[in-house]
Order: structure tokens, then C-alpha cells, then sequence
């Protein structure tokens, strides 16, 4: 059985239970988990991060993409990458522009923007916008919306863009008073068009109850 660990306000934690919940794949989920640098949640996940997935009680697998490419390994139902290797080179090329170039530089903008935690200097914000700059020309020229970023099949891709962008377009605007993704003219109608498939749709509600809870806290 497949367990899957972290928190659902975890955009990373959200796209492999999308996967999971898309694909109809049966797991359990533990929700608790948060980051920690403790050694004994250092013992089930090497950086501390999460999601996490523990297999059959034992075996444990980090990082988002890798859990999704072993899911799509194992459970040969309703694949999520394309089977010709150019066009499943091609999904992978977008997961990792959207997760290197995009949310990973406007992670920076977390801590101070949504936590409160250290200050954005100048500089920072200035490095940070002309790193987005890059990366989001970099999707335009990659991203289909032929409906799906990859084309005319739902994959692993729209999975990550659907959890990822929306934050990297929230964060920017916090931070710079403009979202740096309003240029991309298609986003927000293909965020609506996957946001209204079952499983899409549970993740976001989920998120949504999930920050409602914390807030309350
Ligand atoms: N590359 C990792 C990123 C995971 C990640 O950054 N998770 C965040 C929560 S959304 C986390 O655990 N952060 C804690 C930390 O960076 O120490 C993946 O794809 O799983």
C-alpha cells in the first residue's frame, strides 16, 4: 500500500496526490507531515522536505517527480506521460522549466511574502523578477495549450503547472505589485478548464480547507 506523507498546502505534496487521484491509483495519505530537520524525520526523508511516499510500511521515496515517474512505472492505468520518448522528453522539459525556473526562483519570495520570515532586499527582488523574466519566457515558448501544455493529452506537466503556477502568480504580485504571469494570455482560462476535472478540482478545495484551517490556528 502507498502511503503518502506531507501537507496539503504543499504545492509539491498536491501534485503527486493529483497524480495519485487523477490516475486512480489507491493511497493512504498522511497529511501531518511538515518539514522538519529532526533526525528522525531526517530518517524517512533525506532533506527533511516533503512529500514523501512510504511503500508497504517500509520502503520511503523522495521528491515529487521522482514519486510520479515510479507511480507511472508501477501503475500501468492512465499513464501521464506520453509513451514516444521525444514527447514524453517534452513533458519532462516542461515539469522542470516550470519547477526550476519558475517556482523554485519565486520560492525565495515565501518566507518573507507569506510567512513573515526575513526581508526581501532590493536587490533580492531585483534578481528575483529578472530570474522569472527568464523563465516565464522560456514557458510561453514551450507551453501548447493545445488544451494541455504538452497538447492534446492531460500529463504529468499539467499536473505541476496547475499546482505551481497560480502560487508563482500570487507571490509576484504580493511582492512586486504585478503578476508575472499576466503576459501568458492562455494561463487562466487552461487553469479554469483543468481546475474543472474531479480530481483537479479535490486538490483545490482540499488546499483551500487546508489554509483555512491553518489561518484558524
Ligand atoms: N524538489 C522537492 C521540493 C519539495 C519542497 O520544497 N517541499 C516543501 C514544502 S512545499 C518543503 O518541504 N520545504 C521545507 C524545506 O525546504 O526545508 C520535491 O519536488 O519534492
Amino acid at each position: 500500500m502507498l502511503k503518502l506523507c506531507g501537507f496539503r498546502i504543499s504545492n509539491y505534496h498536491n501534485k503527486v496526490r493529483l497524480v495519485l487521484l487523477e490516475r486512480g491509483i489507491p493511497f493512504d495519505e498522511d497529511a501531518t507531515c511538515t518539514p522538519k530537520q529532526s533526525d528522525e524525520f531526517l530518517a524517512r526523508t533525506p532533506m527533511g522536505k516533503v512529500p514523501f511516499l512510504e511503500i508497504d510500511g517500509g520502503r520511503r521515496l523522495s521528491e515529487s517527480q521522482v514519486i510520479c515517474e515510479y507511480l507511472e512505472e508501477v501503475y500501468p492505468e492512465k499513464r501521464l506521460l506520453p509513451k514516444d520518448p521525444w514527447e514524453r522528453a517534452k513533458v519532462r522539459e516542461l515539469v522542470m522549466h516550470v519547477e526550476l525556473h519558475m517556482e523554485l526562483v519565486a520560492r525565495r519570495l515565501y518566507g518573507p511574502i507569506f510567512f513573515k520570515r526575513g526581508t526581501l532586499s532590493e536587490e533580492t527582488g531585483k534578481a528575483i523578477e529578472k530570474d522569472l523574466a527568464k523563465g516565464v519566457r522560456a514557458f510561453k515558448a514551450l507551453a501548447r495549450f493545445d488544451p494541455f501544455i504538452a497538447g492534446s493529452a492531460l500529463t504529468l506537466a499539467d499536473c505541476a503547472a496547475f499546482v505551481h503556477l497560480p502560487l508563482v502568480s500570487l507571490a509576484t504580485k504580493l511582492a512586486f505589485g504585478g503578476d508575472c504571469l499576466e503576459e501568458v494570455a492562455q494561463l487562466k482560462p487552461y487553469l479554469k478548464m483543468l481546475g474543472e476535472r474531479p480530481a483537479f478540482r479535490k486538490v483545490s478545495d482540499d488546499r483551500k480547507a487546508a489554509q483555512a484551517a491553518a489561518q484558524a490556528k
